[in-house]
């Protein structure tokens, strides 16, 4: 039994096949070695019994990855008459070396993060997309080393240390100036690392990009606002807006709208006629609305033919608005 290691190049003596024919004492033996057994590794010098790598001898793929060991059966037979012969077993183990570099099927990560994301979130977890082609321990085995990046070490840490799993620990609020000042975006190096000698590596990049989120509900200035508008007047360019502060974008399809005459195509209400319908509203109640976030309720009195109307008669709607409170 002859243990090699993997990788040794075509042509270098592995083993000697000696044998000896007692008729030939006193003198050299005049013998032929050769293999009873195909096999593409190696190859026997027929006069001398020396076997030699013949090919690549790879413990890391094919057949030698599921089984190192190669049996062979050496046949000697005497010369140049013949007539006798024999054969003995030779075995193989094929022994891992460290031959490749723990590697990645990427080396360029981008992670997108909402900025409220919890600490501890694990963001990237490299072991699934690293290995080592090595076929045994520790050959095969790789860490990483500590990720380094501007802003990167009080945010994001690797948790535990060499296991390529990468958590936030720190703070991603995208209004806060400090992560402004990084432009929301941080980038780490790491490197993913054989355990075993000589160590190889390869450099990973990490960029984490920050999500803003819609975490804040719009805000009027103030809780009331009274629009006096004629039933008789044209549709304005824009509703009439108290201090010239806010505009409304009605673009919300409205049940009632149409008592209102309120051209919600166009987002701004047209003439209001009183005699559409029965229970046309008097008072509408906008909300600015957005996503999920309502804001408060604003009121609106409409003041038709000139006269104020007394609300406390006027079956009063709802109207949600969904659209967006442009400040200018
Ligand atoms: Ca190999
Ligand atoms: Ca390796
Ligand atoms: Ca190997
Ligand atoms: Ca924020």
């Amino acid at each position: 039994m002859y243990t090699i290691q993997e990788e040794l190049s075509p042509g270098t003596v592995v083993a000697n096949m000696i044998a000896e024919d007692p008729d030939d004492e006193g003198f050299t033996s005049r013998l032929l070695y050769s293999f009873t057994t195909v096999n593409k590794y190696f190859m026997i010098n027929t006069l001398t019994g020396t076997i030699h790598v013949a090919n690549r001898l790879d413990r890391d793929a094919h057949e030698l990855r599921q089984n190192p060991k190669i049996s062979l059966e050496v046949l000697v037979k005497d010369r140049p008459q013949g007539g006798q012969e024999n054969r003995a077993q030779i075995t193989f183990i094929v022994e891992d070396i460290n031959d490749n570099p723990a590697t990645c099927s990427r080396f360029t990560f981008s992670i997108m993060v909402p900025e409220r994301a919890a600490n501890g979130t694990l963001l990237l977890d490299l072991n699934k997309s690293c290995f080592d082609n090595d076929s045994e321990a520790p050959n095969n085995k790789f860490n990483f080393t500590t990720p380094s990046g501007v802003g990167s070490n009080s945010r994001f840490l690797q948790d535990p240390a060499g296991s390529g799993k990468i958590v936030l620990i720190g703070d991603l609020d995208y209004e806060n100036p400090s992560n402004l000042a990084f432009g929301n975006k941080y980038s780490m190096i790491i490197q993913v690392q054989d355990v075993a000698p000589p160590y190889y590596k390869n450099d990973i990049y990490i960029y984490i990009l920050t999500s803003p989120e819609n975490e804040f509900p719009l805000i009027f200035d103030r809780p009331s606002y009274v629009f006096n508008v004629s039933e008789v007047s044209s549709a304005p360019d824009h509703l009439p807006n108290p201090e010239e502060k806010c505009v409304f974008s009605i673009c919300v399809v409205c049940a009632f709208c149409h008592h209102l005459g309120l051209h919600v195509a166009s987002g701004f209400p047209g003439v209001l006629d009183h005699h559409v319908g029965q229970s046309h509203p008097q008072i509408l109640h906008l909300q600015a609305q957005e996503g999920q976030e309502i804001s408060e309720t604003i009121q609106m009195n409409s003041v038709f033919d000139g006269e104020a109307v007394d609300p406390g008669k006027i079956s009063a709607k709802s109207f949600v608005l969904v659209g967006k409170m442009n400040i200018r």
